[in-house]
């Protein structure tokens, strides 16, 4: 599958998505969209894909935001009436785990973008942040409510209302990144993980990442009650049965996906 603004490769079991706008730091124009949906799609159809890392081409930028080229004639009208970048919903609402790896600016889409996946590594050049505010506009992608559970309330509004970059090493202590590696060093670390996770019984993964998710949505009465039953409901697939019995009988599991 070729597109015209991200690059797709499957290495084993992995699809690596990568940005490549790189004249214009990856920005986010509304064919990314279009391209990232469908590669999203064909890698959670695809039996033989277990995990994706998304990332930006070069090491200066992840993304740096929406295309302001594109957004700048927009009317209200024309942004309510298309329901500008809606389309993200259908790339959160990917089943199987991602995770995005950024190195370089990852500003307001492209911050936004790195927070819907499962969990983001960073090179320790990475500058996150949600500039919008100097636009004259706000985020619109989801960075007032992501950033928010992820670094909480008093950095996230300083960051929203200042548009100030936040730094690799303070995203780590701050809860918004799972690791900071050197940035030579991200694509690899990245896949790293992602074959690790790639190898695990695939049912088991989908479920914890519903189960996770779901942290964020419900009480934490309903969440535990959630959680429960989807650990109940792994007990009819055939991974469970192979994964305990592997345990007992001190040898790796071969897991199916059913
Ligand atoms: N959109 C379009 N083009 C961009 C963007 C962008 N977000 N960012 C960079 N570029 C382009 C530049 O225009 C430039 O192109 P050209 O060479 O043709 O002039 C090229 O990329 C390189 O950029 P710079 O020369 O500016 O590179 P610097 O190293 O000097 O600066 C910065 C790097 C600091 C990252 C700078 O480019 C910058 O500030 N970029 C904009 C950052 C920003 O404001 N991002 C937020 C955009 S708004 C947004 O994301 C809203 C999301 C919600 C939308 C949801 C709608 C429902």
């Amino acid at each position: 599958m070729s597109f015209e603004t991200i690059l797709v490769e499957q290495r084993g079991a992995v699809t690596l998505i990568t940005l490549n706008r790189p004249q214009a730091l990856n920005a986010l124009n509304s064919q990314v969209l279009t391209d990232l949906i469908q590669a999203f799609a064909a890698f959670d159809a695809d039996p033989s894909q277990r995990c994706a890392v998304l990332t930006g081409s070069g090491e200066k930028a992840f993304a740096a935001g929406a295309d302001i080229k594109e957004m700048q004639p927009q009317s209200f009208g024309d942004m309510y009436g298309s329901n500008f970048f809606a389309g993200y919903d259908r790339i959160t609402a990917t089943r199987k785990p991602w995770i995005a790896a950024v190195a370089g600016f990852a500003l307001g889409g492209g911050c936004e973008l790195a927070m819907m996946a499962d969990l983001i590594i960073a090179g320790d050049n990475a500058k996150f942040g949600q500039p919008e505010i100097k636009l004259g506009v706000s985020p619109g992608m989801g960075g007032s409510q992501r950033l928010t559970r992820a670094i909480g309330k008093a950095k996230s509004m300083e960051m929203c209302l200042t548009g100030r970059m936040m730094g690799a090493a303070e995203a780590e202590t701050s809860g918004l990144v799972a690791r900071v590696v050197p940035a030579a060093e991200l694509l690899d670390a990245a896949l790293k993980l992602a074959n690790e996770i790639a190898a695990m019984p695939p049912l088991a993964a989908i479920a914890v990442k519903e189960q996770v998710n779901a942290a964020y949505e419900m009480t934490l009465q309903q969440g535990v009650l959630f959680e429960r039953r989807v650990f109940h409901s792994l007990f009819g697939s055939e991974d469970q049965t192979e994964g305990m019995a592997a345990f007992v009988e001190k040898r790796p599991g071969n897991w199916t996906g059913k």
